[in-house]
């Protein structure tokens, strides 16, 4: 299922461009526009779901397909070792702007155990 109007719909289809690191059947993983740390790529599901907790709801096994990237290019990116940090805002309240699930993969910077 896809969004016509979803912004990662559209880079899934290839109608918007993205700098793609790592693709699998069900997911694509691609560097954020802005930046929040040296790697910041988020990983998604290509199909549609608007937030973690539907997809986790309505697909556990596609979740961790989502997971299972994240990890995958956590490794790639070379900061599997020294750590880095996963988020999924889930909620306009918490900073959500796409929805379209997606985790935010971040590392390459020393980060405190601060949330916010
Ligand atoms: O995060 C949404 C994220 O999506 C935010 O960090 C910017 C990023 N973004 C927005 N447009 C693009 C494009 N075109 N390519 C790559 N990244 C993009 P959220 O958790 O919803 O606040």
């Amino acid at each position: 299922m896809t969004e016509p109007d979803c912004l990662f719909c559209r880079i899934v289809a290839g109608e918007i461009p993205a700098i793609v690191v790592r693709e699998t059947p069900n997911t694509m993983a691609f560097r954020d526009i802005a930046p929040k740390a040296p790697t910041h790529v988020l990983v998604i599901p290509k199909e549609h779901y608007a937030d973690v907790a539907s997809l986790a709801t309505d697909d556990p096994a596609l979740a961790g397909e989502v997971l299972a990237t994240v990890a995958d290019v956590a490794a790639a990116e070379g900061i599997l070792g020294d750590g880095f940090r996963v988020i999924f805002n889930t909620g306009a309240l918490v900073g959500q702007t796409v929805f379209h699930a997606h985790a935010h993969v971040l590392g390459g910077v020393a980060m405190d155990g601060e949330l916010t």
